[in-house]
């Protein structure tokens, strides 16, 4: 037996593990004390990474439908050379927009699938590119693109007096403060910290997280109010005079036109109508605004509600308006190691407005943010008939049967493509309908290292790992499956400015190095450094503006619009319907974990609701109820949770009825409540995912209301 230093690879966290090996194979995985950014921690998902890649259910090959219409064993690469033929057909006979790639969560944590993904949908030619970004927080992304962006960076949680969360768990997910590194790893340790010397941290969220039980003030208000309870909040900010007069003087344009947009956003009136204490959002205002350091951030339940764009445009207008950006001469955020740098001054470069330019969907007119096209798109780009119709759809490491709006849509869309191939190491709800499954490599079947969560962590850190166990035989890597299409199609891919050579198959290690060719650290340094290495602040300090006046827009018309009718539309009064939440849960990453037994307590998604609830509808935890959506229906487990709000229905998403652990799922899809054709947002056509009208009876005869 070898004990292994490495590093987890199933969430942002990037935790050090000490990793055992035994014959070839994983045993335990402990946390690596001498990591110094992590210093031990992991949690339940990472110690039991042996049972993940080891399991029954993970796929220890790839799989072909037969003419039979079953999935049957094949070789990887013969696989991805067979997938490159069809695609050639395809894109020779119905061009390359017929084409599309939808990127899911576990590719991030590969640090070279995104990269050959993009370049190879570039190479190919189609503008059909989708990722979990439109259903998640893509609202992150519209906010500068209609604002501005400032070029000094955001005030860093180090220094921060104050920090304010919306609809983030980051205690039980990793993944917070807009990538704030403290807030990925260890986010308790670091939170209780940070309060020692004097933060003081404001959470909003419909439940009583783990987060809120940490907070100095908490706020719970109805599900679906946040761009209200945020005008709220900005309302008292500037009538209190507690922004940055001086800041928003020389850097803000449409201060007068807000402060008209939020009139109307009085405490009382926000108060009542999100149904928090009056006295705690002023005393959160207060708390917040003023001459402080720190950040108001959210997560995926300020970004899943009915004005999720809006709401997200006013988060970032209170840190705006209160000068939360770093100035010119203070220190730049200084975390790039192993990718280039990005250079910081106090100059704000002007809203760029990509949606209104250059392609458009067929379906709707849907312009690009970022080069992706909405997902809740997706599936009608499929559906409907036309001459650039999705034909071919190439799933890299997400799972759209649990992870998109409707369901039976996205079903019906699936089935209906000439070739669906998904690469996932597991037989996921949409690896069942795909003609191809590539059964890619796990963690700690690959080298890797930290290149795309470097953003997220709080200092200046890099680590590699090489693979410390071989995988199945015949499983390949996933940027495999890009490169040998593309070598069929006769296509030239480029990655990190360079061409590749397509006449001979590069080394994981040597696209690992060209990707990173471009940091202040070689891959040979850190492949000499087990724990990674912590390089140090670069010492950039946020350069001045000189003559640029370019000011941040707070009020475009479009904006100013959606505060209108986020004041005046009365959805957050509620027809005597439960509102549906978002709700995500320890053990599990999404799809990933449900395969082990034990893991999480359950094997489904409890529909949890605050104990009136459930004994106003006569029930107890364990019964069977039946959800309905003006969507859809589903049967879940009810179980009493009195974090909850009254009147909320908390439903984890990433669960179905098909199989799990070799038996009959128990767990119900959250999806088939949500919507992909109503309730949808301008611009992002992000889908309503929180607050979602429901009503829940007993499944069987007799119980409920
Ligand atoms: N253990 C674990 N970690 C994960 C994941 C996982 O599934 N499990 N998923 C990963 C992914 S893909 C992501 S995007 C991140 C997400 O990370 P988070 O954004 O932190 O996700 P959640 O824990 O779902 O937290 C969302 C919170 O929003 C609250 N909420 C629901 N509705 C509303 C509302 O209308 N308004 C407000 N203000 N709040 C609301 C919920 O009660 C919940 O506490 O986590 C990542 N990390
Ligand atoms: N109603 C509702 N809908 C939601 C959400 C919600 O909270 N509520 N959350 C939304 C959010 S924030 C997100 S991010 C999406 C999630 O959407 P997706 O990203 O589509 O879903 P995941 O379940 O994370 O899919 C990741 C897949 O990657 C596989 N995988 C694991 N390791 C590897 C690997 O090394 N290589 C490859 N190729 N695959 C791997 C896993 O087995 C899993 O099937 O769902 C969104 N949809
Ligand atoms: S899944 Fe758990 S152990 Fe792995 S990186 Fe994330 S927090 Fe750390
Ligand atoms: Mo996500």
């Amino acid at each position: 037996m070898s004990v292994v230093r490495s590093y987890c690879r199933f969430c942002a966290a990037s935790c050090g593990t000490l990793v055992e090996v035994v014959d070839g194979r994983l045993g335990a995985v402990l946390g690596d004390k001498q990591q110094p950014l992590t210093q031990g921690f992991t949690c339940p998902k990472g110690r039991r990474a042996a049972d993940l890649m080891q399991g029954p259910s993970r796929l220890t090959s790839s799989l072909r439908r037969n003419a039979a219409g079953d999935l049957e064993p094949v070789n990887g690469l013969t696989a991805a050379r067979e997938v490159g033929q069809r695609l050639d057909r395809i894109r020779q006979e119905h061009g390359p927009d017929a084409i599309a790639l939808f990127m899911g969560t576990q590719q991030a944590f590969t640090s070279l699938t995104p990269f050959v993904v993009k370049s190879w949908l570039r190479a190919v030619g189609s503008h059909k590119l989708f990722s979990t970004m439109t259903l998640d927080q893509s609202a992150k992304w519209l906010v500068p693109l209609r604002m501005g962006d400032y070029l000094g960076g955001p005030q860093p949680w180090a220094d921060a007096d104050v920090w304010m969360l919306s609809g983030n768990n980051v205690v039980l997910t990793a993944a917070g403060g807009d990538g704030d590194g403290p807030l990925v790893t260890d986010a308790a340790t670091q939170i209780k910290r940070a309060r020692q010397r004097g933060m003081r941290l404001i959470v909003i969220d419909p439940r009583r997280t783990e987060t809120a039980e940490l907070a100095d003030l908490f706020l719970q208000p109805r599900p679906g109010t946040d761009a209200l309870l945020h005008a709220g909040l900005l309302h008292t900010v500037l009538a209190e005079g507690l922004h940055d007069a001086a800041f928003c003087a020389d850097y803000v344009d449409g201060l007068d036109d807000l402060r008209a947009a939020v009139e109307g956003a009085t405490p009382e009136r926000v108060a009542g109508e999100c149904d928090v204490p009056v006295e705690d959002l002023m005393l959160a205002a207060r708390m917040f605004g003023g001459d402080k350091r720190g950040r108001f951030t959210t997560g995926t339940g300020a970004n899943f509600g009915p004005h999720s764009n809006v709401a997200e445009h006013l988060a970032d207008t209170l840190n705006v308006v209160c000068g939360r950006l770093l100035r010119a001469g203070e220190p730049a955020w200084g975390g790039a190691v192993l990718m280039p740098e990005r250079p910081a001054s106090a100059v704000v470069t002007p809203p760029r407005r990509t949606w209104e330019t250059g392609f458009t969907s067929r379906v709707g007119g849907f312009g690009r943010l970022n080069g992706e096209l909405p997902s809740s798109l997706l599936p009608d780009e499929i559906l409907e008939p036309g001459p650039d119709r999705v034909r071919a759809l190439v799933v890299s490491a997400g799972n759209p049967m649990v992870a998109f709006p409707d369901e039976a849509k996205v079903r019906r869309a699936l089935e209906s493509l000439d070739l669906l191939v998904v690469v996932d190491p597991y037989l996921t709800e949409t690896a069942r309908l795909a003609d191809v499954v590539i059964a890619p490599t796990m963690a700690y079947e690959r080298a890797d290292h930290t290149i795309l969560m470097e953003y997220f962590f709080p200092r200046p850190y890099a680590a590699w790992t090489s693979a410390i166990v071989p995988p199945p035989p015949g499983v390949i890597e996933d940027w495999e499956l890009y490169w040998e299409t593309a070598a069929v199609m006769g296509l030239q891919m480029k990655i990190a400015g360079r061409d590749l050579d397509m006449s001979e198959k590069p080394t994981s290690e040597q696209l690992l190095e060209l990707v990173a060719s471009r940091g202040r650290v070689t891959l040979r340094e850190l492949q000499a450094s087990p724990d990674g290495v912590l390089v140090g602040h670069t010492g950039s300090m946020v350069k001045p503006r000189g003559d640029d006046a370019t000011r941040l827009q707070l009020t475009p018309p479009d904006v100013l619009d959606e505060i209108a009718a986020a004041l005046a539309e009365p959805e957050h009064v509620q027809d005597g319907r439960l509102l549906l939440i978002s709700r995500r849960m320890k053990e599990v990453m999404n799809s990933l974990g449900r395969e082990v037994p034990g893991l999480a307590r359950h094997d489904y998604n409890p529909a949890f609701m605050h104990p009136d609830d459930l004994a106003r509808l006569g029930l107890t935890t364990g019964a069977e109820v039946v959800i309905t959506s003006d969507a859809g229906r589903v049967t879940a487990v009810a179980h009493a949770d009195d974090t909850l709000r009254l009147g909320a229905v908390a439903l984890p998403h990433a669960y179905s009825t098909e199989v799990v652990q070799g038996r009959p799922g128990r767990g119900a899809n959250v999806n088939v409540l949500t919507s992909g054709d109503r309730d949808l947002q301008g611009i992002n056509r992000m889908p309503l995912l929180t607050a979602v009208p429901v009503t829940v009876t007993a499944a069987r005869a007799g119980g409920g209301a």
